[in-house]
């Protein structure tokens, strides 16, 4: 049983579940540092290099939403639609640096800090009722809190359980505090779409739609084996949180959940060999990032845009949790060369690895699993002696590769790290 299984007694009742949000997070930091860009539409992504710029805008302040501004819109268009508007690169240092000043703020508040993404976190905050005051008030304090500290304003949002709570610190962004009593579940959910229903995709809104579920409140009414014949096995999920029933408990740890790496053209490029080259690199620098934070993954996915900015991904589990350069390289050059681009030039390109598995995970069933990887490490490393380690091994094949691999992207690593990025993998080979 992994812990997420187990039971958890608060889950079932009357739980004071928080979610907090920060507002146009990375727009709000330039904001906080340059206050000259305040009151003028913001907006953080790559270059518009005056409206020929690949890349994607990371997000907007409010003002530049009004314009039709919104993450992952491509620069181009941002900037036809606000040709006015102040375009600046990310600095990730510094929204990381206030990312971890908030999160401390939060484990003031409870213990219980489950941080979902940089500007995300739900606190489980039962019981804290005589320090902290009823829902308004912790709300509100929490709040108070943030900004004080930090200058930037967060919407909040209170509920029994993540889903609602999440679902509320939505609804009165920015600068919201938005609650639900228990009880109030299923009024408080009836009347918003069913876009609402956390991770419910496209394709599932469409299908709901479709069977004349537009709000949440149609799909709590329906019978759930109405529910199954539209959506399958998701169909259960869906109709539970309609029903304004989640029992996940807020698991403190924060892990992410997938690492990527991808790359915007200047020009769409339809030389296979060009595209194979930047695979390579991508890889390398994906792998390099996943060793640095101690993370192996098992899905390997491909991220292609085409011409047009049509999306697509594939993805590949691979048998073992791996953070070696030439498994994750060759897996998604593999789902390259089996894409049918139906001739179409590439606009982006980029790897991904998900279902990420640390070497110090608090689970236990992963940190075993971890913990044998590990092993296999540092059977490596003890019989190191400048040859391959794999010769002297009695593993089958697979592993003799593995290890003389893994020692080749080490030794990569040390060298990047002490020399910079331009040494290639060539050179050593
Ligand atoms: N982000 C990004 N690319 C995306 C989405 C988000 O780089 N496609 C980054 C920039 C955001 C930050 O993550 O500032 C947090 O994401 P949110 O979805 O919470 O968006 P914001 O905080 O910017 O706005 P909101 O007020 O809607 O939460
Ligand atoms: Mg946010």
């Amino acid at each position: 049983m992994t812990a997420s299984e187990s039971p958890d007694p608060a889950a079932k009742s009357n739980r004071t579940i928080v979610h907090v949000d920060m507002d146009a997070f990375y727009a709000a930091v330039e904001e906080l540092d340059h206050p000259e860009y305040r009151g003028q539409p913001l907006i953080i992504g790559a270059d518009p290099k005056g409206g020929q710029g690949r890349g994607v805008v990371s997000t907007c302040n409010y003002i530049a939403r009004k314009f039709g501004v919104h993450s992952a819109q491509p620069v181009s268009q941002a900037y036809r639609l606000c040709p006015q508007g102040i375009f600046i690169p990310p600095a990730y240092a510094r929204y990381s640096e206030l990312s971890k000043a908030i999160m401390k703020i939060l484990q003031s508040f409870s213990p219980t800090v489950e941080q979902v993404s940089i500007d995300e976190a739900f606190l489980d905050c039962t019981g804290t009722e005589r320090l902290f005051g009823q829902a308004p008030e912790l709300g509100q304090r929490i709040k108070d809190t943030i900004r004080a500290e930090t200058g930037l304003t967060a919407s909040v949002g209170i509920a029994p359980n993540k889903y609602i709570a999440k679902v509320a610190s939505d609804l009165e962004k920015p600068d919201g505090l938005t609650i639900c009593a228990p009880g109030r579940e299923r009024e408080f959910l009836g009347r918003l779409p069913v876009e609402r229903l956390w991770g419910a995709g496209k394709k599932t809104v469409l299908k709901l739609k479709t069977c004349g579920y537009w709000q949440i409140g149609d799909l709590a009414k329906a019978e759930l084996g109405e529910v199954r014949k539209a959506l399958g096995n998701h169909g259960e999920h869906f109709w539970r949180l309609a029903k304004g029933l989640d029992d996940r408990p807020v698991r403190t740890g924060w892990r992410r959940k997938s690492i990527s790496e991808e790359t915007t053209f200047e020009h769409d490029v339809d030389d296979n060999d060009r595209l194979e080259q930047v695979l390579y690199k991508i890889a390398e620098t994906l792998t390099r990032n996943l060793r640095r934070e101690d993370a192996r993954g098992r899905t390997v996915v491909l991220k292609i845009r085409l011409t047009g900015f049509e999306t697509f991904t594939r993805s590949k589990t691979v048998p073992e949790p791996t953070d070696e350069t030439k498994t994750i390289r060759e897996t998604a050059l593999q789902m390259f060369r089996a894409f049918d681009r139906r001739g179409k030039a590439v606009r982006l390109i980029g790897i991904g690895v998900s279902n990420l598995l640390f070497a110090d995970d608090p689970d236990p069933v992963q940190k075993k699993a971890a913990r044998i990887s590990q092993m296999d490490l540092f059977g490596d490393l003890s019989q190191s002696s400048g040859q391959d380690s794999g010769e002297h091994s009695a593993g089958h094949p697979g592993d003799k590769r593995d290890r003389s691999e893994r020692r080749r992207d080490e030794l990569l690593d040390d060298l990047k790290d002490k020399f910079g990025n331009h040494i290639k993998r060539g050179s050593l080979l």
